[in-house]
């Protein structure tokens, strides 16, 4: 499946944008339109094949905030950035921020909560035509980390992904737009996660393109002695090389470059 022309000989690299004064790894960094602005553009330098750009934090406990507040952050960086031609896609589960980033030039959903957070997201998306990516997660950033309890982890993902799936293309949406995340981090633990990683084959058995967002994540930790997100860089690299030869679609990460080389050097071991 090819989105917009991108490459689909090798996975592609989407490097994340929070305009937010609050995610787990970069909050703060690039909450204005001129910071985030720049930040793209070095993306864009080092060969970054999509650019998601999110307004609200999605880490465990953070406090939801207003449709206006959210396109506030991304409207202006999403239009400064529509000049350049680079593929972006808006990390909201916010119908209506969705529709108004297409407007101004985005071209991909990224939901998180696959539809379930905003009862307008999916039939929203299936009118606008779009890609549309379905994260799998359980409940609001409030409640998912009590509800990371799983009987086996990626027969119920799979389940669950499925479900969404239904919905989505009974809403309208076309089965060519769909892109599917196993959501790690999200209503997961550690072991969680690990046990997603090691079982790809299964989520793209579903059918549609696979996206990984490992990037910092805090069960890297468990695997190195790194604790701050920026420290987890390394280990988030090594995933990319490992998963890279898997026919996996995408990584979602906060760097682009060594991904970028990673994916190029794995090339060579296929
Ligand atoms: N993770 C975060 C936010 N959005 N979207 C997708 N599709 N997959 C993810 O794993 C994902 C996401 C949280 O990470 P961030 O705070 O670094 O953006």
């Amino acid at each position: 499946m090819s989105f917009f022309g991108l490459p689909t000989d090798r996975m592609i690299v989407m490097g994340i944008l929070n305009v937010t004064p609050d995610s787990f790894a970069d909050g703060g960094r690039f909450n204005s339109t001129d910071t985030a602005v720049a930040r793209a553009l070095e993306m864009i330098d080092e060969g970054v094949d999509i650019i998601d750009i999110g307004g609200e934090s999605t880490r465990p406990g953070a406090e939801r905030i207003s449709g206006i507040e959210e396109q506030s952050r991304v409207l202006p960086v999403i239009k400064a950035l529509s000049k350049y031609g680079v593929i972006i896609s808006i990390d909201t589960k916010q119908a209506d921020t969705a529709r108004k980033a297409i407007e101004y030039g985005a071209h991909i959903v990224n939901d998180v909560s696959a539809g379930l957070a905003d009862p307008q997201m999916l039939a929203s998306v299936a009118a606008l035509a779009c890609p549309f990516i379905a994260m799998h997660s359980r409940g609001n950033s409030q409640e998912m980390g009590s509800l990371a309890v799983y009987k086996s982890v990626v027969k119920e993902v799979v389940f669950e992904l499925s479900q969404r799936v239904d919905e989505a293309l009974a809403a309208g949406i076309t089965a060519q737009n769909l892109i599917l995340d196993p959501g790690l981090g999200f209503a997961k633990e550690a072991d969680h996660n690990w046990e997603l990683l090691n079982n790809l084959d299964e989520i793209k058995k579903i059918g549609f393109p696979v996206l990984i967002g490992a990037s910092r994540k805090r069960f890297l930790s468990m695997a190195t002695s790194a604790q701050s997100p920026d420290d987890r860089e390394e280990a988030t690299i090594a995933l990319t090389a490992l998963i890279a030869n898997q026919g996996i679609w995408g990584v979602r990460v906060h760097s682009v470059k060594p991904h970028r080389d990673a994916i190029a050097v794995a090339r060579h071991m296929a």
